[in-house]
């Protein structure tokens, strides 16, 4: 059977390709002022990922007031499989694999499967990884993970690779929202080259020029949450700096 690959995520492998990486901002659909948000960040995204680890209430509504005021393709990023709506245009579909609960790792997922078909989400098929500083992160503690230190760069490529082999074609490299330190240079470079997956870098990412090391490291997406919520008016800089840096590494490419 031919794996047929969905509109959202031809788009964003497209833009991969042509612009050298993504900007992701992620949306706590638990956030207020969400409308404000969406206006600031519409011009400034390649998607909108909506989710977190702790409740949602009112997901369809928020989503559709996300729909309103962005053409932006929305990505559920759920943290539990309360964390889907029909409203989105696609869903991380996604497996925790350092965890050590296997619920977090396949059970939730599975959970999740028949109403992502039913609701017609495109799935995108993502391994989740939890890096050093994660555990002292709200992630950390609900997933149970099982922290992979930033002083192993192999173990984290080594995920990344098993992740591929198992069909997935996205990693997410997440040190944990508000995490203190972002996910280092090393372990993004290690798991691009070992796997060649798209890397999603998350987690304690605050400045542009933080966002742009990752970029030239391997990063093929930066997500960024945090900073919507603090500082929307941020995210211009943010989105500025990760162009700038995946015109340098498609430039390095061609080299
Ligand atoms: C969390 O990686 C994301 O899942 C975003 O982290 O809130 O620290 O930007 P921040």
């Amino acid at each position: 059977m031919e794996i047929k690959i969905g509109k959202v995520e031809k788009k964003l492998t497209q833009i991969i390709e042509e612009e050298g990486a993504v900007y992701l901002t992620l949306l706590d659909p638990e956030e207020e002022n969400i409308e404000e948000i969406s206006e600031k960040i519409k011009d400034y995204a390649d998607a909108i990922m909506v989710g977190g680890s702790i409740g949602i209430i009112d997901l369809d509504e928020k989503v559709k007031t996300i729909k309103k005021i962005t053409k932006l393709p929305i990505i559920l990023f759920p943290g539990n499989v309360d964390g889907l709506s029909k409203y989105a245009d696609a869903v991380f579909y996604m497996s925790l694999m350092n965890s050590t609960n296997t619920y977090w790792v396949v059970t939730a997922p599975t959970l999740g499967a028949i109403t992502i078909l039913k609701y017609k989400l495109e799935p995108i098929p993502m391994a989740y990884l939890c890096i050093e500083p994660a555990r002292k992160t709200a992630v950390g503690y609900i997933g149970e993970i099982r922290e992979i230190p930033q002083n192993k760069p192999n173990i984290t490529a080594m995920y990344c690779l098993s992740a591929k082999f198992f069909g997935m074609r996205w990693a997410y490299l997440e040190a944990g929202s508000g995490a203190e330190y972002s996910v280092n240079n090393e372990t993004i470079t290690l798991s691009k080259k070992l796997s060649n997956i798209n890397i999603i870098v998350g987690g304690g990412i605050r400045k542009p020029e933080i966002a742009y090391e990752k970029v030239l490291a391997g990063a093929d997406a930066i997500v960024t949450g945090n900073l919507l919520e603090k500082n929307p008016n941020a995210v211009e800089a943010m989105y500025d700096a990760i162009k700038r840096a995946g015109k340098e590494k498609l430039k390095n490419k061609v080299k």
